[in-house]
């Protein structure tokens, strides 16, 4: 379903797990800061929402979203996090910069989630314009922090669950 069928800030309630003692990294690009800075702001609520405490989420910032990866990957590596956010917004300019940066993180996420236990979780925006990132961001389509913080605490829920029936 397209984004703009669907508000990224809607979810279930009742299917969200408490989150109490899950400890949460958002990794967080520098480019497009009005837009970024809201998805982080939308990811921390709602984990909070949801009983992430304040001292379990680690925010990290990166200068692009093409560093996103590393830095996703160095947070899995270096701390005890349970389940990492990225957040990026990459807006299409007038070179192919656009695919390139996208196809990078894209694929460099994906890669971490197969490499690493625990979850990467994708929130990044890929638009064509401003607009329809900061629709994305707290507007007419909700929020994709939002969305990103209930997709960590699920994936966190999973796989601690798995562990305790081992
Ligand atoms: C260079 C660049 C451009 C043109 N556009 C964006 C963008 O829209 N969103 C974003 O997150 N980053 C952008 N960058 C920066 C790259 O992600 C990266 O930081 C640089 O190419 C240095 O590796």
């Amino acid at each position: 379903m397209a984004t703009s069928l669907k508000n990224l800030s809607d979810y279930n309630i009742q299917d969200v797990p408490d989150a109490t003692n899950y400890k949460v990294a958002i990794v967080v690009s520098e480019w497009n800061e009005e837009v970024t800075g809201a998805l982080c702001d939308g990811a921390i609520a709602t984990l909070k929402k949801h009983g992430v405490r304040e001292d379990d989420i680690l925010k990290k910032y990166v200068p692009g979203s093409f560093e996103l990866t590393h830095a996703s990957r160095s947070v899995a590596a270096y701390t005890d996090v349970d389940g990492v956010i990225a957040i990026g917004c990459v807006i299409r300019g007038d070179t192919p910069h656009f695919d390139y940066i996208c196809e990078g993180v894209t694929q460099g996420i994906a890669h971490l989630n197969v490499k690493y236990p625990i979850p990467f979780i994708y929130g990044v925006l890929t638009t064509e314009n401003q607009q329809q990132a900061l629709d994305r961001a707290g507007g007419i389509h909700g929020n994709k922090g939002d969305e990103a913080a209930i997709t960590a605490i699920k994936m966190i829920h999973l796989n601690k669950t798995l562990q305790a029936s081992k």
